[in-house]
């Protein structure tokens, strides 16, 4: 077996391997992040590193809230990791070094916290994914009977939950008179920094009135759009990367050249620079992140389901088919286009150009069934608020359904062939009890899945706009299948 990837042996890797370009011994702790998973480490661990070398005070202190596997991978690796950026033309790699401990939150509460109230600390960081903030999707306010929410308001040294540690830190840096740090939320929520927020706010006022007062006039929540293609990494990935080294790597990340970070400069405490490593900062994030999540992200969803349920097993396989790749540009130019109030300058042509290659790419093996997942957490912000938006100007939104059916279809956890699909969703359960009670029929399917006001709210239900082309187009993914639907619809909308 080769050896691990450590500071030891940076020295030896092969010439072509971008090292940090910093003394990692000279950094300190500037930033707790929340939720150490590749998005991270390809995405805000990445900005870290390239301005360390000019100001080395905003080190990573990373934590995962639940799995030990990331701090297993990366503690013998001294926190070091393997960033691959790949295309058809080949693969980049570069050693980040930015994440300088990794902590296991479950099991070292009082170590996690103590970084956070640490002077030093000035952001907290998060991407704890849509269902880590434990919010009602449909309205973005707080889900009080989340049994994290309630665990942590009952057990508030001991929090489980992203927004428990965060108003646990700053309860302590209150009392010690430390200034707050600012909470950079980086999952593709809307208005995530409004809504964390939000759901800040209301948590600590639960806990008392008057902290809930200092949360809502003290802490800063700029919202952030983020914005990079990370496949998980698989074991193909890992050998590959491994012999490019010459040694192993536990678990690089793998990802695309394109990246994006618009943030709100809304930093009481001081940020790094990051605006000279590509990251733009605006006044108001709020069209870059609907063009983002309704464009990116919407046709991702639209995809995923879709494109599983035709038996592709990556976004790229899916894209290979002519007819899904027309149905995808064409959402996005006819009915999300549409809707976005872009600032000017913002090229949203060549934003959707740029898109569909990135879909394409065929070097990422990004799989239908990853970005599936969470279905009941996404579909809000990705789908059904472009729908509102179409609907107020009374537009039609039969591509948009399409997607939403087919969402529909696939919670179902039974594929077109009659095997079980492995839905992983904090609803499946509740989902798939209402998918049994329709007992195969697409109309009841339809209304029983409306009928989730978690996730439709009151409008949606009762519009008929809505309803109808959603339970037509299930209809049709149930009589003909998603590969023919997509075919034959993409063929009748031309004619
Ligand atoms: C994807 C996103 O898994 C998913 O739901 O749509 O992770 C997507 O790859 C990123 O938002 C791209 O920035």
């Amino acid at each position: 077996m080769p050896k691990r990837l450590s500071e030891t042996n940076l020295a030896d890797l092969p010439s072509a391997v971008a090292l940090p370009s910093y003394d990692r011994r000279e950094v300190t702790t500037g930033i707790v992040h929340l939720g150490v998973g590749a998005f991270h480490r390809a995405h805000q661990a990445v900005y870290v590193d390239d301005i360390l070398a000019q100001d080395p005070r905003w080190g990573i202190a990373a934590a995962s809230l639940r799995s030990p596997d990331t701090y297993d991978a990366l503690v013998p690796q001294d926190g070091l990791y393997t960033l691959s950026v790949r295309s058809g033309e080949g693969e980049a790699l570069r050693v980040i070094g930015a994440i300088q401990r990794v902590i296991v939150a479950p099991q070292a509460v009082e170590d996690l916290l103590r970084v956070m109230a640490d002077p030093k600390t000035r952001i907290v960081s998060l991407t704890v994914t849509e269902k880590g903030y434990c919010h009602d999707p449909a309205t973005g306010t707080l889900n009080e009977s989340h049994p994290d929410v309630v665990h942590d308001l009952q057990n508030p040294h001991l929090p489980r939950s992203a927004p428990g540690f965060i108003l646990e830190a700053l309860r302590r840096r209150r009392v010690a008179r430390i200034a707050p740090f600012t909470v950079l939320t980086c999952d593709n929520l809307p208005s995530n920094g409004r809504t964390v927020k939000r759901v800040l706010t209301r948590f600590a006022e639960l806990s008392d009135p008057a902290f809930g007062r200092f949360v809502a006039d003290e802490v800063s929540c700029p919202s952030t759009m983020v914005d990079r293609i990370v496949p998980a990494t698989s074991d193909e990935d890992r050998r590959r990367i491994r012999e490019a080294l010459g040694v192993t790597d536990a678990w690089p990340v793998v990802t695309e050249r394109f990246t994006q970070w618009v943030i709100e400069d809304r930093f009481p405490q001081g940020r790094p620079a990051w605006e000279s490593a590509g990251a733009e900062f605006v006044a108001d994030v709020e069209p870059y992140e609907h063009m983002k999540l309704r464009l990116l992200n919407g046709s991702h969803s639209t995809l995923s389901y879709l494109g599983y349920l035709a038996g592709y097993e990556t976004v790229a396989d899916t894209m290979a088919d002519p007819a899904f790749e027309g149905l995808i540009a064409e959402l996005m130019d006819e009915e999300v286009t549409p809707t976005l109030h872009m600032p000017a300058g913002a090229d949203l042509r060549a934003y959707k150009r740029a898109l569909i290659e990135r879909f394409r790419n065929p070097a990422l093996r990004h799989r239908t069934w990853q970005i599936a997942m969470d279905g009941s957490q996404k579909l809000p912000q990705r789908l059904l608020g472009t729908v509102r938006d179409r609907l107020r100007e009374d537009a039609p939104i039969d591509r948009l359904a399409l997607g939403v059916a087919a969402w529909m279809r696939y919670v179902t956890g039974i594929d077109e062939k009659g095997a079980p699909i492995d839905v992983r969703d904090p609803m499946a359960a509740c989902l798939r009890e209402r998918a049994d009670q329709a007992g195969g029929s697409p109309e009841r399917l339809a209304r029983e899945l409306f009928a989730v006001r978690d996730i439709f709210g009151d409008d949606l239900p009762n519009d008929e706009r809505f309803t109808g082309p959603v339970s037509a187009a299930l209809a049709k993914l149930y009589s003909k299948g998603a590969k023919r639907t997509v075919a034959e619809w993409t063929q009748s909308v031309r004619s």
